[in-house]
């Protein structure tokens, strides 16, 4: 049988760094040190707030790519499936005829809600305008939009904004600043309209990307997040524009970290997990299979098991976890992608207090060792030798370790001078036996109790924040 999995967590003082504990000579170190760190931006920690409790969002990529789902005059064009306009290449006269083959009439903003409630997601994301060019919203500024330019009429944000409201969910919209596949002047297009350097970059942002975000946070409540990306051509100055836009407009509004300029939080590259913690606020993308927007040959979906083991992992280096589904053109989500969701859904629904809130570990060292001689990985990001036994994720008063693999027993706690509690399993508070051997804190963890993804147990702490030796 495969090693069950369990999770075990351990609940042991550790927080982020919030304000002062008792200091000890640790602490006094610790506070030493954060005096000459960057003072923190009140304002911004304040916009973070729902962010660090929320830890897991829905991604939606979702436009006139979900028509040919990856593939064009009968041949399957590879990459990503919101991408097929410039893989193919496909000329823009040719492309914005699928405008109006866009008529998504099983689309249900309230069920897609529902379905990112019941995946225990915390906000919604979703593209208002790709790469493409296309407005998902009624655009004053361009034609080129759901309601103007297909047979369907409506405005998609809208309704989506309204359900949101109705059923208490954050909604964010990603925007796509710099590349706009549909016009000379945006970035992108070589094919049709020749080299980037060429254009007059400046005359697309003030013509089209700044006024439409001026819309998005215009008639649809209050906005969560901008989700900015690929941020060619951006410079310092026109950064700032779209920053002095978003905080005039929604003040609370976030702005992730592909701006170009510095946002809220840093954003990873798309499916990029760091190996180690970090107590900054920063959200890793990712696809649920290997595509943003659908493509219908794209059906290797990652496993409920695999998308709780990144939530944990992300979480306990202090991260967001946001999750992609593409919907097909008919405003359907894929039922793998729906079906896996939910699976996690349930689990989080017994173990959320692990995660939501949750701050990054501690310890570290199950996270694994960097690679020697400073290697790098593919992205040229530090290379990690990762070990996926057991993570490590935080409350105050509270330290969740989440393991994987069934865990050694009894299970050595990391050194630590705080005194434990007690030990419970959280989906029952059954007790676990707590003791010392060799000078380490023990648990001495019944054989696990099989679960879908995971048994959780834990133990509470003295004090606040975990004391290293
Ligand atoms: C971008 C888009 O091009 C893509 O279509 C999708 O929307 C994704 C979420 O974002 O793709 C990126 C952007 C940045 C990196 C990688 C892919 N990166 O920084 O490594």
């Amino acid at each position: 049988m495969r090693a069950r999995t369990l999770i075990v967590c351990i609940a042991i003082v550790g927080a982020a760094l919030k304000g002062c504990a008792a200091l000890t000579s640790t602490a006094s170190a610790n506070a030493v040190a954060q005096a000459f760190r960057p003072a923190v931006d009140p304002a911004r920690e304040k916009r973070l707030e729902w962010f660090r409790q929320a830890k897991y969002g829905l991604f939606i990529h979702w436009g006139l790519y979900a028509i040919p789902a990856g593939q064009w005059n009968g041949r399957a064009i590879p990459g990503l499936g919101e991408w097929i306009m410039f893989r193919t290449p496909v000329p823009v006269r040719e492309y914005e005829k699928l405008a109006a083959r866009f008529n998504p009439v099983k689309y249900n903003p309230d069920e897609w809600v529902k379905l990112a409630k019941d995946a225990g997601m915390k906000y919604i994301v979703i593209t208002s305008k790709h790469h493409d060019g296309f407005a998902l919203f009624k655009s004053q500024v361009s034609p080129y939009n759901v309601v103007d330019a297909t047979p369907y009429k409506r405005d998609i944000l809208k309704a989506l904004a309204d359900a949101c409201a109705r059923q208490n969910m954050r909604l964010g919209f990603y925007y796509s600043q710099a590349q706009d596949w549909h016009e000379p002047s945006g970035a992108g297009n070589t094919w049709d309209f020749g080299p980037d350097e060429k254009k007059d970059f400046d005359q697309y942002l003030r013509a089209k990307a700044e006024p439409q975000v001026r819309e998005l946070l215009t008639g649809y409540g209050p906005v969560a997040l901008i989700w900015f990306d690929t941020p060619r051509m951006m410079t310092a100055e026109r950064g700032k524009r779209f920053t002095d836009v978003v905080r005039s407009m929604q003040p609370n509004t976030l702005i992730d970290g592909r701006l170009g300029t510095e946002g809220d939080y840093r954003s990873t590259g798309d499916n990029a997990i760091p190996g180690e913690a970090s107590g900054e606020a920063w959200e890793t993308p990712a696809t649920i299979n290997h595509t943003w927007g659908y493509r219908v040959d794209d059906t290797d979906w990652k496993s409920p098991g695999q998308i709780a083991f990144k939530l944990i992992d992300i979480v306990s280096k202090g991260g967001n976890y946001l999750l992609n589904v593409g919907p097909m053109a008919d405003g359907v989500i894929p039922q793998p992608s729906q079906d896996i969701l939910r699976t996690v859904g349930r689990w989080l629904q017994v173990n959320g207090e692990a995660v939501y809130g949750a701050g990054p570990t501690p310890f570290g060292g199950e996270l694994g060792t960097p690679a020697p001689n400073g290697a790098k990985d593919v992205r040229g990001d530090p290379l990690y030798f990762t070990q996926t036994d057991w993570r490590v994720t935080t409350k105050p008063g509270k330290l969740y370790f989440t393991f994987f693999t069934e865990p050694r027993v009894p299970f050595p706690l990391p050194a630590m001078k705080n005194a434990v509690k007690r030990a419970y399993r959280l989906v029952d508070r059954a007790a676990v036996q707590v003791k010392t051997g060799n000078g380490r804190t023990l648990l001495d963890i019944e054989r696990p109790i099989p679960d879908p993804m995971a048994t959780v147990i834990v133990v509470e702490f003295e004090g606040d924040r975990v004391q290293r030796p």
